[in-house]
């Protein structure tokens, strides 16, 4: 016999809570809240105890309610993606600028202040689902726009070249970059030896290799990166004029990235960094801002550029062919179930509109097969676009029919075409006129499993990037070899790297060297083409001489105690706030402190949770109390010597000296003590977001 139910099924309840006869609690519905069912609707009684012969007896295979949750849940994960697993999506809007109706027909371009519905989903590519977001790794920026004439996805990354330039590579780069077989691990991370063992014999990788040491695969949060759909695409007039184009998406707020030991500790302290970010500005209202940008090119240019155009590992130098800003992305809204729109959503290179079309990159050609391929095994069945955030938010109309899980079917008669039908009843009907036409290329040539000439330099365009950094960014670069080749346990694929460095820039690959402590040089590797070694940098290239010069968007951590000087937090409340920056509070205990004017607040964060690692900058206002209490707790010191260590603008208090002293902090000028009125200062300083001058000081290997 089953236990009694606390109530009957849809009988009106209170709401309240009620114990059943084995002490658990049953939540009745009642007012507002819906009776629970199963997924055929029937009403629920108990849903605490599986129907069973007597109180300690064994369980009935008849308890369907049983039966149709359980049946559910082992079925609730899909496969994730093999790559770009880890991912946040958003909602946002699209605004366009102006008719671009001379260079496309794309109905999203053309009026002035249009405004396009987007999905965007952001996303590492090598870790597993459940994986770290602050790997060092590419992030994908894969952009849907719900357009008037279907979905148009640019399915993209924070990083404007590829690793490889023909797409049949794609699955041995991502063997080589995931865990490896035999063991498992490592998990989201590339220091390991098959990778580096693919990348030392891909020559083509070269230049992909220097941007994934860059600080470019640390981003401080998805609002402070850039976007580039890699690919060379065009665009197409209503006269079928065609337009090289390459997509860029710039963010807002400026660029910014973390140091390599900041991400390392992020990784532990706050797995979810890059989302929660993003999730609480949305919260916040602070909706993160990207202009979209093309480079415009035509067939004469291509014909001239040094590099093919159709070769993914090779970029155009904004210096050449500057960026035009064409709209505004503005993400506004958070998903309402993380699985029903970020996991399902089906991104596809394939997904273009009328006005836009593809070029004969290889990769992009390899692309356009695999991602349809992806989604069918990933979603289960041809079905996927009856998804809501698959569905196109525009008519639509074919014959396609059945399948698992069909949403919907065409209606009537008509399932097939030409049929004689008529009318309404006929279906639907191609229209010459508004229907996508592919840009009539002529082609000809052999078949041949070759590349085009120029995709054999694989060197110059790396060179270029490198001299285009600022030298605290080369020095990041170099630090990154280091540690990535340190993990590697095999010296030939250390040294097949340095080699390949030799090519770049001999000046890197001897402090790599160095750094690994080889004892030999190796021979530089042999390049298939002459390197050019005087192209110019090009200082777009560069995050740090792109910084945004504003504190904007950014967070300030500050220690408060019992005793903090009210007077002081509120006026660097004050300044931070004017700046647009978020200030969070960091105390012993989250359950108050009492300021020194007899107010209290609430610390977000304990300081053994709240590391200096999850802010911009920080400052340091304990009482003297506060700080030899903060004094004699190891997280408290680990908060201000990270601080130092990763460059950070520090204020701090008079009385937070004996902190300051037990972190071994040497005072330079980046370390502002903050008296009556300072504080407007130090936010102003914190524009520059890290005082670089001071690394130096604290990496002595
Ligand atoms: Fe992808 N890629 N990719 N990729 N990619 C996938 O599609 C693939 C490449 C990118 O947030 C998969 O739906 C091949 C370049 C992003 O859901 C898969 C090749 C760029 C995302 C796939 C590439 C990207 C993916 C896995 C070599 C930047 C995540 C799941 C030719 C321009 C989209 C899925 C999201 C996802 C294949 C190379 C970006 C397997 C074969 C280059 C942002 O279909």
């Amino acid at each position: 016999m089953s236990q009694p139910s606390s109530k009957a099924p849809g009988a009106a309840g209170t709401g309240a809570a009620e114990r059943g006869p084995s002490g658990e609690l049953h939540q009745s519905a009642g007012g507002d809240v819906p009776v629970l069912t199963t997924s055929q609707g029937i009403p629920v009684s108990d849903d605490q105890n599986s129907l069973k012969v007597g109180r300690r007896g064994p369980s009935l295979l008849e308890d369907f309610h049983f039966r149709d949750k359980m049946f559910h849940f082992d079925h609730e994960r899909i496969p994730e993606r093999v790559v770009h697993a880890r991912g946040f999506g958003v909602h946002g809007v699209f605004e366009n600028y102006e008719s671009l109706s001379d260079i496309t027909s794309a109905d999203l371009f053309q009026r002035a202040g249009e405004k396009t519905d987007t999905f965007v989903r952001f996303s590492t590519v090598a870790g597993n689902k459940g994986s770290p977001d602050l790997a060092r790794d590419v992030r994908g920026f894969a952009v849907r726009f719900y357009t008037k004439e279907g979905n148009w996805d640019i399915v993209g990354n924070n990083i404007p070249v590829f690793f490889i330039q023909d797409a049949i590579k794609f699955p041995d780069l991502i063997h080589a970059a995931k865990q490896e077989p035999d063991r498992g691990f490592p998990q989201a991370q590339t220091a390991h030896d098959n990778f580096w063992d693919f990348m030392s014999l891909m020559p083509e990788a070269m230049h992909m290799a220097v941007w994934i040491m860059s600080d470019r695969t640390i981003p401080r949060s998805f609002r402070f990166m850039e976007g580039f759909g890699v690919h060379t695409f065009r665009l197409v007039n209503a006269e079928g004029k065609s337009t090289f184009v390459k997509f860029h998406w710039k963010p807002v707020l400026g660029l910014q990235s973390v140091v390599w030991n900041e991400a390392l500790k992020l990784n532990g302290m706050d797995p979810d960094y890059h989302r929660r970010d993003l999730w609480e500005a949305i919260q916040n209202g602070d909706y993160p801002e990207w202009e979209l940008g093309f480079q415009l090119f035509d067939e004469e240019f291509a014909q001239a550029f040094p590099f093919d155009v159709l070769d993914a590992t090779k970029l155009i130098p904004e210096e050449d062919v500057p960026v035009r800003p064409v709209g505004k992305l503005t993400l506004n809204r958070t998903v309402e179930n993380f699985f029903f729109e970020t996991e399902q959503v089906a991104f596809q290179t394939g997904n273009v509109v009328p006005g836009v079309d593809f070029t004969n990159d290889p990769l992009l050609q390899g692309r356009n097969f695999s991602y349809l391929d992806t989604q069918l095994k990933r979603l289960g069945g041809p079905n996927f676009t009856h998804i809501p955030i698959n569905a196109p938010r525009c008519p639509m109309a074919n014959f396609q029919q059945d399948g698992h899980m069909a949403m919907r079917n065409p209606k009537g008669r008509a399932n097939y075409e030409p049929n004689s039908w008529g009318g309404a009843m006929g279906g639907p009907r191609e229209d010459p006129e508004r229907g996508f036409r592919s840009f009539p290329e002529e082609l000809s040539g052999q078949k041949l499993r070759i590349r085009g000439e120029l995709f054999a330099d694989h060197y110059s365009q790396a060179r270029q990037f490198f001299l285009s950094q600022s030298e605290t960014e080369q020095t990041h670069i170099k630090d990154a070899f280091v540690f990535e080749l340190s993990k590697v346990e095999t010296p030939a694929i250390r040294e097949r790297i340095v080699a390949h460095l030799l090519n770049i820039d001999e000046d890197l690959a001897a402090k790599v060297a160095d750094g690994l402590g080889m004892k030999e040089m190796p021979q530089a590797a042999e390049p298939a083409r002459p390197v050019v070694r005087d192209l110019k940098p090009s200082p777009k290239l560069s995050i740090v001489q792109n910084g945004p010069e504003s504190f904007k968007g950014r967070k300030l951590g500050v220690i408060v105690t019992d005793g903090t000087d009210a007077g002081l937090l509120a006026e660097l409340e004050a300044a931070a706030k004017a700046a647009g920056a978020l200030v969070e509070l960091v105390g012993p205990k989250v359950g108050g402190v009492t300021l020194s004017d007899g107010s209290t607040r609430e610390p977000k964060q304990k300081v053994n949770g709240g590391p200096s690692v999850l802010y911009d900058a920080v400052a340091l206002l304990p009482s003297k109390d506060g700080a030899a209490l903060l004094s004699r707790e190891a997280t408290a010191k680990d908060f201000v010597s990270d601080a130092f260590a990763h460059a950070k603008f520090i204020a701090h208090s008079p009385d937070a000296e004996a902190l300051l002293d037990k972190a071994g902090v040497e005072k330079d000028a980046g370390i502002v003590e903050l008296g009556k009125g300072g504080a407007k200062a130090f936010i102003a300083q914190c524009a520059k977001l890290r005082f670089w001058e001071r690394e130096a000081k604290v990496h002595a290997v």
